[in-house]
């Protein structure tokens, strides 16, 4: 499709990327927002998340950006329940959804906007399906581009609904959209998004991953610069920071580093991957930057008291990138923080050490499945050895650290009865204290995980069920929920794990010993933050008020042990760090 200066349509050219495509939209062309669209009006930009929490990270990096690129740009979140509610973690009931009402008033908010821009993961796709409906219904001549997480893993679906989806990083890719607009140029050429045109769904390629340098150049991520959030049954209000409190308590959750060299069958990776292979590499902005936006956060929220990282594989940078951090983390920041995305295949002990010295006070390693046979069914190059090594490895730092918390995948259906077993030998043997995050196997739409279990013939939710709430009350599952309080002794786990089936057989169900093991797993985990004071999975006001009286820097300074890196090692020697101080 092209159009002229005067702002009228032309054709497709035969050279533009079309493919045919039964999806027609009743409401919308692309057509009628050019025509709609005056140059000399300032065009009015509304954005909206919708997820289960306040995090965010992916939409509040792009929406700083399109807010510095058009300021007339309005940002809300829209959480469809807390993520981190411990009454919904206890009762097992997932992220939550927003009646329809609430849908009305969102979508009465955003059909305001002359270009709407959502952001979900596939989870809340059924809610942004709906949103959307009702934005058609309210000003038609809107027009609406989805990006984030579901629309870069399965476009095919998301572009059923919106006008555009972006297919990958927003930022560039939607300064290119927004010129070519405003220039009164093609938009539908505009790389990184997926068109849908009444002659078919144009379908552009993705921009070029972006560099380090430009990474150090991207705005900060947005964090209560203005945005505002939807309460259900109360409306849009400016966010708030109590509403920091209720959703992230005392963290603050960030990326830092992008990318992942594996491609696990199950994980979104595997498709970022197949669009661009140099996904696998990682790439960051300098340390001088993340510590700068970390600056930013705690100075408008002083109360922050532990940052988590929520990179793919955070011990993968270098060492020496990891020590220039650390550095300025010492200097300039000096709260706990938090590395998740760990692979074991990456952990080493200086790397632990360097990153110890400077305030880790917690990690997240995925494991996954404690049978080679599954980790090679999820294409997971992370042997068997490797994962004890790493969880010594850890064990070794324990008294510094809050248990490290392992990544479980259960209720796999293709699962022998001594692939579930081998899991709950491998948790039996692992070093101690640790705690789990048990997932229920869910399935992302349009994974390599999808093809391979519909070529099975197999059913397995979605990733719309929650991964929590849906536990089969097994007794594989339950000693699941047992190994990270209780070590057995030898003879009586010998007993059961032998009773041990997988999910799919028959076998007798335990549901109210999964409910009592699990919350006592709860629990356990529970007090573990609370023995380092941390307040970063327990959200609310306790955590505000024991920081605001002082009695969580009295107890980091008084009652937790700190480790420190001998001296040789701070003079930038990348060896082990054998010994260990208080
Ligand atoms: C950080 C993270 C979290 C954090 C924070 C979540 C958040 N909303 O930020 C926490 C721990 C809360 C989390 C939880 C969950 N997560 Co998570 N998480 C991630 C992770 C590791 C990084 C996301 C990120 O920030 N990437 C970096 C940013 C820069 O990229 P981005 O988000 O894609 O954003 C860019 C583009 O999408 C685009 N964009 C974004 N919004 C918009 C909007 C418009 C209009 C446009 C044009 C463009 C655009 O521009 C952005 C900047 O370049 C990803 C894995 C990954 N590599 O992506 C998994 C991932 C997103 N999580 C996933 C899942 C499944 C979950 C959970 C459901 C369960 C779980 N396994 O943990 C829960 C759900 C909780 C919730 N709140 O919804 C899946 C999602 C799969 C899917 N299809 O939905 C992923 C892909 C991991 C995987 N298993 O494959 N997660
Ligand atoms: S290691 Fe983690 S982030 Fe990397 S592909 Fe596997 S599951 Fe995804």
């Amino acid at each position: 499709m092209d159009n002229n200066n005067s702002g009228e349509i032309v054709t497709l050219s035969s050279t533009d990327s079309v493919e045919s495509d039964s999806t027609q939209h009743q409401a919308f062309t692309p057509q009628t927002v050019l025509r709609s669209w005056d140059p000399s009006c300032t065009m009015q930009i509304r954005m909206a998340c919708i997820e289960d929490g306040l995090d965010n990270i992916g939409f509040r990096k792009m929406a700083a950006f399109v807010k510095s690129i058009h300021p007339e740009t309005a940002i809300a979140y829209v959480p469809t329940g807390n993520l981190r509610s411990l009454v919904r973690t206890l009762t097992g009931k997932g992220g939550g959804d927003i009646s329809d009402k609430d849908i009305r008033v969102v979508a009465e908010f955003l059909a305001e906007g002359d270009l709407v821009g959502l952001s979900s993961m596939t989870q809340y796709t059924p809610t942004v399906y709906k949103i959307i409906e009702e934005i058609r219904t309210i000003n038609p001549r809107a027009f609406i581009v989805w990006g984030g997480i579901h629309p870069i893993i399965y476009p095919e679906d998301a572009i059923e609904h919106a006008d555009a989806v972006c297919t990958g990083e927003g930022e560039f890719a939607f300064e290119s959209f927004l010129g070519l607009i405003k220039n009164n140029q093609n938009y539908c050429t505009a790389p990184g998004f997926w068109f849908r045109t009444d002659t078919g769904v144009i379908k552009n390629t993705n921009l070029p991953l972006m560099s380090k340098e430009e990474m150090d150049l991207l705005p900060p991520l947005m964090y209560q610069d203005g945005e505002l959030i939807y309460h259900c049954d109360k409306g849009f209000t400016s966010l708030h920071t109590d509403d920091f409190l209720e959703f992230t308590g005392l963290s603050y959750n960030t990326v830092w580093s992008i990318g992942c060299p594996l491609k696990c069958t199950f994980c979104g990776n595997s498709k970022f991957i197949e669009y661009d292979n140099a996904y696998r590499n990682l790439r960051h902005s300098s340390p001088r930057t993340v510590i700068d936006e970390i600056k930013r956060a705690v100075s408008k929220h002083p109360h922050i008291s532990t940052v988590a990282f929520h990179d793919d594989s955070f011990l993968a940078l270098p060492y020496e990138v990891l020590q220039e951090f650390c550095e300025l983390w010492k200097e300039e920041v000096r709260i706990p923080f938090a590395v998740f995305g760990v692979i074991p295949n990456y952990v080493r002990d200086d790397k632990i050490a360097v990153l110890l010295d400077a305030g880790l006070n917690r990690v997240r390693m995925g494991i996954q499945s404690g049978s080679q046979d599954m980790l090679d069914f999820y294409q997971r190059p992370t042997p068997l050895p490797r994962i004890h090594e790493a969880t010594k490895i850890l064990n070794k730092y324990h008294k510094y650290m809050i248990p490290p918390a392992y990544d479980i995948i259960l209720e796999n259906p293709v699962e022998t009865p001594e692939d579930t077993r081998a899991t709950l030998d491998l948790l039996y043997e692992m070093p101690r204290p640790f705690t789990l995050n048990i997932y229920a196997l869910r399935i992302i739409p349009n994974t390599q995980l999808a093809k391979d279990i519909e070529a099975k013939g197999l059913d397995v939710p979605s990733i719309e069920t929650s991964y929590h709430s849906a536990y089969q009350p097994t007794l594989g599952n339950v000693l699941v929920f047992v190994l990270p309080v209780w070590r057995m002794p030898q003879r009586i786990f010998r007993v059961l794990r032998n009773k041990v089936w997988p999910t799919l057989s028959e076998q007798p169900h335990y549901s109210l010993s999964l409910a009592i093991c699990r919350t006592a797993y709860l629990f356990r985990r529970a007090f573990d933050h609370l023995r380092f004071m941390d307040f970063s999975v327990l959200p609310g006001k306790a955590g505000y008020l024991l920081w605001k009286i002082g009695v969580l820097h009295f107890w980091h300074r008084f009652f937790l042990k700190r480790y420190r890196l001998p001296k040789k090692n701070l003079k930038g020697e990348t060896n082990a760090a054998s010994s260990l101080a208080s």
